[in-house]
């Protein structure tokens, strides 16, 4: 397979002017036919007239009239083409029905739908499909099919036809096209400058109770981008579609997002309060690349973090401003130490803008995405709100309608700032966590820290250069008052110093305030200077952190050293949930525990060999320590997180069941499920009843209440998703491959439907223990299911190989076992690019 490397990038030879496309839709021989006008580049320097193309059958190719014969490749197609403007015309015939990868035009449960980031608008017609080509696109739908959309506005339509019209130039991968039996939820917003704009979210039909809460948080998204970062929508219409087969989240085409159905449908008896969040923080996402994304793209595929980094970096300020920040933002490191961490410090890692690729697919990861964000969250915290503020406004007028780069992004910030971000600039080009190293120095009133970073080699990276770290710091005295409040300490050099001086005493300090870099911190430092952090910490996110590193040293000793549970952790933690000013949402975090494959990775890194088993018996003693610490305080308040009144997705509620959800865990370890079991029964919304379900499963129980819960949602295929998952997140560690194996044998195991797939191999490489579980049983089987699923869908197959990435971490039997399935996978004859290109990288 072919490298693509960023430093061979090289303009396309023409412009093109307009797009014409016809489809003449059937399921198995869709007509495509495409008129387009080309002109020379005058930036150019090679004309060569190469087209991409794949899985397209060629009917008939013409260039101003005269049909022609080109040089046709898997890949595409070479013409003739004049050194002047010209009319390109063609027909190809493609198979929609049989499109299991689910790139291009593919049908799902009878509707077409289309894919074509990155590169699938190559399986729909020839086209330059690169983001830097840009144009003006003009669609005529042909089909039987009642709702026919495209992007853009309407232009007109009649019985079995419609047309569309894209005013705004847009890249191929952002061209979109849905023709099925669909109904949908309507309403409007009035934009500031009072143009009104038509809200549409398709669904199939049965659906359209599943459709007000995604309606609301596209009108809150749209209210949220004009009064935060005063970004108007610019189309008479904005759709929506829900799909059921679909390889990722969402997709943010130009004025027709399509959706994978578990990312916008909910109702409060289908979805929980988690899905409720994620469902508003998606359709903010793709609702905010209008901007971001869409009237600036990437100059190529290598800058795909300056749409996604910054896009993600927006919905967090959204769920932020809607919801709790201190909640969001310690959900965000959650998720960061969970998926990006492991990435980073593996050997998937890669920069936040990759140098090369053989398949783009691979690189919608973690790091582009979440890394990504957190660079933007830097580059504010130096140089200011304001400063931020006025560079995204120049950042706008300035590169609106054009394909960008990494380096147009930070010239705004400098050209604004008159600041040298050359060093910054590392945060894009570097890969791997830096670990920073503190140590201290107290004499005479003057404390002085010292800040030490180093990043570890990662695979073609053998040498680092010292980063640009906005370290957030605060100061907290002996009687708990904070004597300097959060300072942002700007970290250049490898070794650097920062003194404070005229204090009274010693002070304590709170670093990385905010999780203000995305480093890993080392600083030895005794349990009771952290649980008086806990106790005192101003900074909620720090405050939070205290209690997690207690967690997690004390987890760690319990495991290899056997020792008991730490004391100061277990007191603060009975302190911070009696605190009823705290927000329940917050103090049902506290109670939270280190994920387990986030303990083996602190283990590696300390170069010891972690033991899954053993990890899962410290998780267990410990969460039996919390609860026999909080003894008497659970039940009053579990009760206190019940809720009069309707249901609601909001902070508030949301926060209480949280915290209800995380004690009842606790209570379930002392009354055999009594609880639970009641509270199963009571339940009137799926955050409840999945919360009860899941914890008599951990206990061992519930199987008649699993049963139900099949019965009463066997036609919900999103419910059922969540059916499946639970059962093997849920199980004893030497019992989840069986699980898992039985359930492949399930009549409603649609392996082909991504969401299902997802459920449950996700399920088995998310539960540590049981995926570890001794024989390799659990490797065996994702290994046997992505060797089928790949064929038929090498996206989501990639994906899924990301399982293993930790293998190295692992003993030397497990090893062997991982090593033995990765190369049955790799030997796997007509393994796509796909799959090749991350098996290859895993196995180093
Ligand atoms: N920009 C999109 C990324 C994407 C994608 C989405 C659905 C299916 C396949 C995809 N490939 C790439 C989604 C986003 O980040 O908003
Ligand atoms: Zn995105």
């Amino acid at each position: 397979p072919k490298t693509i490397y960023l430093k061979d990038y090289k303009p396309f030879g023409y412009l093109v002017d307009s797009v014409d496309l016809t489809f003449d839709l059937s399921p198995h021989a869709t007509r495509v036919t495409s008129r387009i006008a080309f002109r020379p580049n005058p930036e150019a320097e090679d004309r060569e007239f190469f087209l991409h193309g794949e899985k397209l059958k060629l009917i008939s190719a013409r260039i101003d009239g005269n049909e022609i014969t080109p040089e046709v490749t898997p890949e595409g197609l070479t013409a003739e083409a004049p050194d002047a403007p010209f009319v390109w015309e063609a027909v190809v015939e493609i198979d929609p029905a049989g499109n299991t990868a689910l790139e291009g035009l593919y049908m799902s449960n009878g509707m077409y739908c289309t894919q074509c980031e990155a590169e699938g608008f190559r399986k729909i017609t020839y086209y330059p499909d690169r983001p830097d080509v840009m144009s003006v696109f003009t669609v005529r739908i042909n089909g039987t099919l009642p709702v026919l959309l495209s992007n853009g506005n309407p232009k007109g339509k009649g019985d079995g036809w419609a047309e569309w019209h894209d005013p705004w130039p847009k890249p191929a991968y952002l061209f979109a096209l849905v023709a099925g039996d669909l109904v949908a939820t309507s309403d409007s917003f009035e934009t500031v400058s009072g143009k009104e704009v038509a809200l549409n979210l398709w669904v199939r039909p049965g659906d359209e109770h599943k459709t007000a809460f995604g309606m609301e948080a596209l009108k809150k998204s749209m209210k949220w981008d004009e009064d935060t970062y005063g970004r108007e929508y610019d189309l008479k219409v904005f759709n929506i579609v829900a799909v059921d087969d679909f390889n990722m989240g969402a997709m943010e085409n130009k004025g027709l997002n399509i959706f994978n159905s578990s990312c916008v449908l909910a109702s409060p008896d289908t979805s929980t309060d988690m899905n409720f969040e994620r469902i508003e923080a998606i359709i903010a996402h793709e609702y905010f690349h209008n901007w971001t994304g869409n009237r600036i793209t990437c100059r190529d595929w290598f800058q795909l973090c300056l749409k996604e980094g910054l896009t993600v970096y927006r919905d967090s300020q959204f769920t932020s401003d809607m919801r709790s920040a201190p909640v969001k933002r310690i959900h965000d490191v959650i998720d960061l130490r969970a998926r990006q961490f492991p990435e980073d410090n593996g050997p998937l890692s890669h920069p936040v803008r990759p140098e090369s690729f053989q398949e783009i697919n691979n690189f919608y990861t973690a790091t582009v995405y979440e890394k990504g964000a957190e660079v933007i969250g830097m580059l504010k915290r130096l140089v200011g709100d304001a400063a931020y503020a006025e560079a995204l406004d120049l950042y706008f007028a300035r590169h609106d309608g054009e394909a960008c780069t990494i380096e147009d992004w930070l010239k705004v910030f400098e050209d604004v700032t008159g600041r040298d971000l050359s060093q910054f600039k590392r945060w894009y080009a570097q890969s791997g966590t830096p670990r920073l190293k503190v140590t201290e120095d107290w004499a005479d009133g003057s404390y002085t820290l010292h800040f030490e970073q180093t990043t570890l080699p990662t695979p073609g990276q053998p040498e680092k250069l010292p980063q640009v770290l906005p370290i957030a710091v605060g100061l907290i005295g002996p009687n708990g008052d904070e004597v300097l409040e959060t300072k942002v300490l700007e970290m250049t050099e490898a070794q650097q110093s920062f003194r404070f001086d005229g204090l009274a005493a010693k002070p304590v300090p709170s670093i990385l305030r905010g999780f203000s870099a995305p480093v890993i911190l080392e600083r030895e430092t005794s349990s009771a200077e952290r649980a008086f952090l806990l106790a005192h910490d101003t900074d909620p996110f720090n405050r939070w952190e205290a209690g997690r590193s207690l967690a997690r040293d004390s987890l760690l000793k319990m495991a290899t050293e056997d020792a008991a549970p730490d004391a100061d952790y277990l007191d603060g933690l009975v302190q911070l949930l009696r605190d009823d000013t705290l927000d329940p949402a917050y103090r049902a975090l506290m109670l939270g525990l280190p994920g387990q494959s986030e303990l083996a990775g602190a283990l590696a890194e300390a170069g010891q060999t972690p033991d899954p088993d053993a990890l899962w018996q410290a998780a267990e003693r410990l969460r039996a320590a919390q609860a026999v610490a909080l003894g008497d305080l659970m039940m009053p308040l579990y009760d206190s997180c019940r809720i009069d009144g309707a249901y609601a997705p909001d902070a508030e509620q949301s926060g209480k069941r949280a915290l209800g959800a995380a004690l009842l865990r606790l209570i379930t370890r002392q009354d055999d499920g009594a609880v639970a079991a009641a509270q199963y029964a009571a339940a009137d919304n799926m955050t409840l009843q999945l919360s009860a379900l899941a914890c008599l499963l951990q206990a061992g129980k519930g199987h008649a209440e699993l049963a139900a819960f099949y019965d009463q949602w066997k036609s919900d295929r999103l419910v059922i998703d969540k059916w499946f998952m639970l059962q093997i997140s849920e199980a004893a560690p030497e019992q989840v491959a069986a699980t898992a194996t039985a359930l492949t044998e399930h009549p409603d195991f649609n392996w082909k439907n991504p969401n299902r797939f997802r459920a449950l191999f996700g399920a088995l490489a998310g539960h540590h223990a049981g995926f570890h579980a001794a024989g390799g049983g659990a490797y065996r089987l994702l290994a046997d299911w992505l060797i089928r699923l790949d064929p038929v869908n090498p996206q989501t197959t990639a994906r899924m190989c990301s399982a293993f990435q930790t293998w190295k971490r692992y003993d030397s039997d497990r090893q062997t076992l991982i090593g033995a399935e990765l190369e049955r996978i790799a030997a796997t004859p007509d393994l796509s690019r796909d799959t090749a290109e991350m098996i290859g990288r895993i196995r180093g």
